[in-house]
């Protein structure tokens, strides 16, 4: 296995028409999460990718799962819990600019993550571990699988990245930053959008943050602090004190949610390819910009021959 991950997929019910929610007539169903749409990404890109959570046993959770495998993703250790349901996420476009996602998801099956779900010996035959700080907000048995996840993956020596993915409808910015600045600091690879710096930070903002979290990292904490600035590009801050900048991809954005997610999975394509962090960086804002240019958390991310599409002129029919 190249990459296992761990956390909750929810079924997406999302609004086709821009407008208020109570306005749609229709919904198109599908499912989405941050740690199955990097799956979902890698293993378009060839990567051996297995995702870790838990389903209710209801058709959503059918779809979560049957998805997932038609797109390469090992699902053989997911768990389906018959007393709780799988949790709903409903997409709402607002305005063409501003997209709302309302979440049923107290008491899911996903939230119902447990430590007993890790398995040492996948940790250990993984060559990344890949997390985000949405699974340990949705219950305090997600919490302590996430945690859990992070010692087994340090005494095993596999490295861990990891997504800040604040989430501000799910807890306040100060117990997220007691837990998730905990976390950052066990991982190899650290992934924040500038607004969520702070969080792992103490408070600090801007590039000197990110600077000093990353030198840390020679002696403990993350050796890599990649920053996302959606549509100015990212960049990543080393350990030894270098900084790569990479602007975004000039495309037409119909769709945000999901981006971060996509670049997460072209970075980290690149560090599994071997890859000089710019050259991740550049992927990474390859494969966000598929994410945006598509409606759908991860429907449009791209396989490897597909890579070179978004310099292809507007308006071409290839035949
Ligand atoms: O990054 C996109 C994710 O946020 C979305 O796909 C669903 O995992 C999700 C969440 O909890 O918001």
């Amino acid at each position: 296995m190249d990459v296992l991950t761990f956390g909750e997929t929810l079924a997406v019910a999302a609004a086709p028409r821009t407008g208020p929610l109570r306005m749609a007539r229709t919904l198109e169903l599908s499912m989405a999460g941050a740690e199955s749409n990097v799956a979902i990404g890698l293993s378009r890109l060839g990567f051996a990718v297995a995702w870790i959570g838990r389903v209710g046993a209801d058709e959503v959770g059918a779809l979560v799962v049957e998805r997932l495998r038609a797109e390469g993703v090992d699902t053989a250790a997911v768990r389906t819990d018959p007393s709780a349901p799988t949790a709903l996420m409903i997409k709402e476009h607002r305005t063409a600019g501003v997209t709302r996602v309302h979440y049923y998801r107290t008491a899911s099956a996903g939230s119902r993550l447990h430590p007993s779900d890790v398995n040492e010996d996948l940790i250990a035959d993984a060559r990344l571990v890949h997390l985000t700080g949405i699974t340990p907000v949705l219950s305090a048995s997600a919490r302590d699988t996430i945690r859990r996840v992070v010692a087994v993956a340090g005494a095993k020596g596999v490295p861990v990245s990891f997504d800040v993915n604040y989430r501000s409808r799910l807890w306040d910015p100060g117990s997220a930053a007691a837990e998730l600045s905990g976390l950052a600091a066990q991982a190899a690879i650290v992934f924040a959008g500038e607004d969520e710096l702070p969080l792992i930070t103490g408070g600090a903002r801007g590039p000197d943050a990110a600077r000093d979290l990353a030198r840390k990292g020679l002696v403990s904490g993350p050796k890599e602090v990649v920053i996302k600035r959606g549509s100015r590009g990212a960049a990543v801050f080393t350990a030894d004190g270098a900084v790569h900048q990479q602007p975004a991809v000039p495309v037409t954005a119909v769709d945000p949610v999901g981006a971060g997610d996509a670049f997460a999975a072209g970075y980290l394509a690149g560090f599994l390819d071997g890859q000089e962090p710019q050259a991740r960086l550049s992927l990474g804002c390859t494969l966000g910009a598929f994410a945006v240019s598509c409606a759908g958390d991860w429907e449009g991310l791209p396989t490897r021959d597909e890579l070179g599409l978004l310099s292809t002129e507007d308006g071409t029919t290839q035949r």
